[in-house]
C-alpha cells in the first residue's frame, strides 16, 4: 500500500451490522441462541438448495409433488379473481405450479420478502416467463405489520406460505403470524405448507444427511461471522448437532463446541465450555389437526388438505 493513501474498509451493508449486533446478542446470552435467517448467504442459499434434492430430505419433492398434482384443485379455492401474496418468497419456483393452474388475468402476484435485490431479480425471471401477469412486489419484514399494495376490486387475497418456513417460528410466532395474515387476509385464505409429525428416525435422517451437506448449512453460520465479520475461533472447534426433541415436536439444530474455546468477535471474547452450543434453528413439526386448531384460534376457518400418502407433509387450506 503506497503510503498517504487511505485504505477504506467497504462499508457494511445494513445486513451484515445486523448479523454483528445478533450474533453478539446471541453469544451473549445464555442458553446461546441465533436466527436461522443467518443461514441464507450466497454459499448458505447454495447449500439450501443441495439439501432440497437430498435423499434424506423428504419436505421439499413432497411439497412439490402435491402442488403439481392438486394445483387446480387447490386454485379452486382461491374464488374467480385473487391477489395471490406470497409471504418469504424466495426463488418463486414454488408458486408457478399455481400460476400455472390460474388464468393469468385472473392475478394479481404480490410477493413478500426481506431480501430487496433477491426479490427483484426473482420477479424479473417470473415476469420474463410468465408476460402480462401483474407483480407487485413488496419488500418487507411479513412478520412485523406491513402494508399490502391495494386488493383490486372484486379479487379476494389469498395467501401462499409454503415450504413448512413457519416450522422456524416457536408457537408464540407462529401464532402471531397467523393473526396478522388472518388479519390481512379476511375474506379470502391462506394455503400453507407444514412438515408433520412422523417417524423420528425419518426425521434425525433428513436433519443428519450422510452426505454432511446439512452439517455444512450449519457450520456456515460461523464460518459466514468469519468471512463477513472477521470473527476468530479454531479450526474444528465446532461441530452440527440436530435432533428430534419429542417434547416440543421439533428438530433443533445447534453448533457444539469440540473442546473449550473462545470466540472472538469484534474486540469481545466469547467462552464456550466443551459440549456448549450456539441453538441455530427450530423446525417444528404439526399435526394436521394441531395445526388447525392453532389456525382456527388465530381466526380460520379450517378447510381441504392435500397430503401424501405417507402424510410426512401437508398444504392446508384455511379460509380467512
Ligand atoms: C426452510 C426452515 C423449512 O426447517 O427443514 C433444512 C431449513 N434446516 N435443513 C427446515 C432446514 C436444515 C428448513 N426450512
Amino acid at each position: 500500500m503506497k503510503p498517504g493513501i487511505e485504505w477504506r474498509q467497504p462499508r457494511a451493508s445494513a445486513e451484515t451490522q445486523q448479523f454483528a449486533a445478533d450474533l453478539h446478542a446471541a453469544l451473549s446470552r445464555a442458553p446461546k441462541s441465533i436466527s436461522p435467517k443467518y443461514f441464507y448467504d450466497e454459499t448458505g442459499s447454495r447449500l439450501f438448495e443441495r439439501i432440497c434434492d437430498l435423499p434424506e430430505y423428504y419436505p421439499t419433492r413432497t411439497e412439490l409433488a402435491l402442488l403439481r398434482t392438486h394445483a387446480a384443485d387447490m386454485a379452486s379455492h382461491f374464488g374467480p379473481r385473487a391477489q395471490l401474496v406470497e409471504y418469504g418468497a424466495g426463488a418463486l419456483l414454488k408458486v408457478r405450479l399455481l400460476l400455472d393452474a390460474l388464468p393469468r388475468e385472473s392475478v394479481q402476484f404480490v410477493p413478500v420478502d426481506i431480501s430487496g435485490p433477491h426479490l427483484l431479480a426473482a420477479c424479473d425471471g417470473l415476469a420474463g416467463d410468465y408476460a402480462g401477469l401483474a407483480i407487485q412486489p413488496l419488500v418487507a419484514d411479513f412478520t412485523r405489520p406491513h402494508t399490502l399494495p391495494q386488493c383490486p376490486a372484486g379479487s379476494r387475497r389469498i395467501g401462499f406460505f409454503p415450504g413448512s418456513s413457519i416450522g422456524n417460528f416457536t408457537p408464540a410466532e407462529a401464532d402471531a403470524f397467523l393473526r396478522l395474515a388472518a388479519a390481512e387476509l379476511r375474506g379470502g385464505g391462506l394455503l400453507i405448507g407444514i412438515d408433520l409429525v412422523k417417524d423420528h428416525d425419518v426425521l434425525h435422517a433428513a436433519y443428519n444427511d450422510a452426505d454432511g451437506v446439512t452439517a455444512a448449512f450449519n457450520l456456515n453460520l460461523l464460518e459466514r461471522a468469519r468471512r463477513e465479520l472477521g470473527a476468530e475461533f479454531p479450526q474444528d472447534g465446532f461441530e452440527h448437532l440436530a435432533f428430534y426433541n419429542p417434547a416440543y415436536r421439533r428438530i433443533e439444530m445447534h453448533l457444539r463446541a469440540t473442546r473449550p474455546l473462545d470466540l472472538q468477535l469484534g474486540g469481545e471474547i466469547y467462552g464456550f465450555h466443551e459440549g456448549e452450543t450456539l441453538h441455530t434453528e427450530h423446525s417444528h413439526k404439526y399435526t394436521i389437526a394441531g395445526f388447525q386448531a392453532m389456525a382456527a384460534r388465530a381466526g380460520f376457518q379450517p378447510g381441504a388438505v392435500w397430503t401424501d400418502p405417507k402424510q410426512w407433509f401437508a398444504l392446508l387450506w384455511l379460509k380467512a
